[in-house]
């Protein structure tokens, strides 16, 4: 490692530029050495957050992200040679599943990735009899809508053929769009459930993905409506996920009684990860709260910058400011 005094100075100055904004009275920062060699990751990287495939252990959480599901009710599909028994987030009838999200990294896009699995006689368009229209909406937080759609199970019907389904397109019962049913299914009759009513095997899978911007808490919403009874039509969610495009690789720092600043990354993230581990270069004990601070040590993003932290009353706020001050302007 090169510490050539005049560049550690460069160095130096330089870092004092880019902090501009950055409350320095509180402390002041030396980088000596490795700034020629900074090169932070980019700023955004995806990362999941959440999933499940509703099996035992089958739920993944990524560290310090809370999860709130409102209903817990799962049932195993009676399977079949090309989809064996399958545990999901069902049966469901009209209403709602509520995937709520918080405590995620700071992010600007989400992408949900979910098996929607649709079971029996759905009858899309169909409105005759108070049949339907059987509709589904996806939203998130509220009042965003990312699709309201009707799907059809069943075939056409033999008197009124012209019903479809509006999937892929939007439910509009002035402008309605007639698709076939099941158009845009990856899967037919694979689950294995049964109607008895009409004899035959009957259900799908459509594998839906939504991807929006969105930064803060997320409540991710499916509901269904028009449906006739749960033997008669049902839902249920499988193989969900949610990731984030992170706009910060989130850091949190904390201070030891010691004046001692400790970095502690609060995921893992696994997408070009930046390896972002701190080691004090001397252990710092009681004696050492009034003497000439530690050398800190950063691997940040593959790239070392070794600070000497001279005065470290900063809140942790300000050392993450810092840091992304450094990264932001790189
Ligand atoms: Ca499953
Ligand atoms: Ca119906």
């Amino acid at each position: 490692m090169d510490r050539n005094p005049s560049r550690e100075r460069k160095a130096i100055h330089r870092v004092m530029d880019l902090s501009c904004g950055f409350s320095v009275p509180y402390f002041t920062w030396l980088v000596t050495v490795g700034l020629s060699i900074l090169n932070p990751q980019p700023a955004l990287s995806n990362t999941q957050v959440y999933s499940n495939t509703f099996e035992a252990n089958g739920e993944t959480i990524a560290p310090g992200v809370s999860v709130s599901l409102n209903t817990q009710t799962t049932t195993t599909s009676p399977g079949s040679g090309i989809h064996p028994p399958d545990t999901f987030l069902g049966e469901l009838s009209n209403g709602g599943v509520s995937l709520a999200l918080s405590n995620l990294p700071e992010h600007d896009r989400v992408t949900v990735r979910f098996d929607l699995f649709l079971i029996r006689s759905w009858d899309g368009n169909f409105d005759l009899d108070e049949r339907g229209p059987d509709v589904f909406q996806v939203g998130y937080d509220g009042g965003n809508v990312l699709l309201y759609t009707t799907f059809r199970n069943a075939q056409r019907p033999m008197l009124y053929p012209e019903y479809g389904q509006s999937y892929p397109n939007t439910y509009n019962p002035s402008d309605l769009i007639q698709n076939n049913p099941r158009t845009g299914a990856v899967e037919n009759d694979t689950l294995g459930y049964f109607n008895s009513i009409e004899n035959i095997y009957q259900d799908s899978v459509y594998r839906l993905v939504f991807t929006f911007q969105h930064s803060g808490n997320l409540n991710f919403q499916l509901f269904a409506s028009g449906l006739q009874d749960i033997s008669n039509e049902s839902w249920g969610v499988d193989d969900i996920s949610v990731s984030v495009r992170e706009t910060t690789n989130s850091i949190t720092a904390t201070r030891t009684p010691f004046m001692v600043p400790t970095f502690t990354p609060t995921k893992t993230p696994t997408e070009r990860p930046p390896t972002f581990t701190f080691t004090p270069t001397n252990t710092p004990t009681p004696t050492e709260e009034e003497t000439p601070p530690p050398i800190a040590e950063f691997l940040f993003s593959l790239s070392p910058i070794w600070m000497q932290i001279e005065e470290t009353s900063a809140t942790s706020e300000e050392l993450i400011s810092m840091l992304r001050s450094l990264r932001g302007n790189r």
